[in-house]
């Protein structure tokens, strides 16, 4: 079993995650990507596939060609938790 986020990492999650926001309704995290085209988008999902097998979490995703939305949460925990933040933060890398 995972732990769920702590309150305090919970307060602080708009000055760790900017770029992501809470979901209505569901304990998770979600953002939206646009690339110049399908190709782009696609490559990008390649990259994140990877770091989420390495990481061994798994992405709520979809894509509409240059259009990419992803969706994290931790089922393991019922929620968000640490495991939530580092593949966020892991993402938010590979376009920096
Ligand atoms: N991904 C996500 N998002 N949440 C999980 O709880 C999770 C996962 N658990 N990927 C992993 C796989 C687990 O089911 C396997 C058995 O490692």
């Amino acid at each position: 079993m995972v732990d769920k986020l702590d309150a305090a990492t919970r307060a602080a999650l708009p000055q760790l995650l900017p770029e992501w926001r809470l979901v209505e309704g569901r304990d998770a995290i979600a953002r939206s990507f646009r690339f110049p085209d399908f190709s782009a988008a696609w490559g990008f999902m390649s990259r994140v596939a990877l770091l989420a097998e390495a990481q061994d979490h798994h992405p709520e995703w979809s894509n509409v060609w240059n259009r990419v939305e992803i969706l994290l949460t931790t089922h393991d925990a019922g929620g968000l938790s640490m495991r939530d933040i580092r593949l966020a933060q892991a993402i938010d890398r590979l376009l920096a």
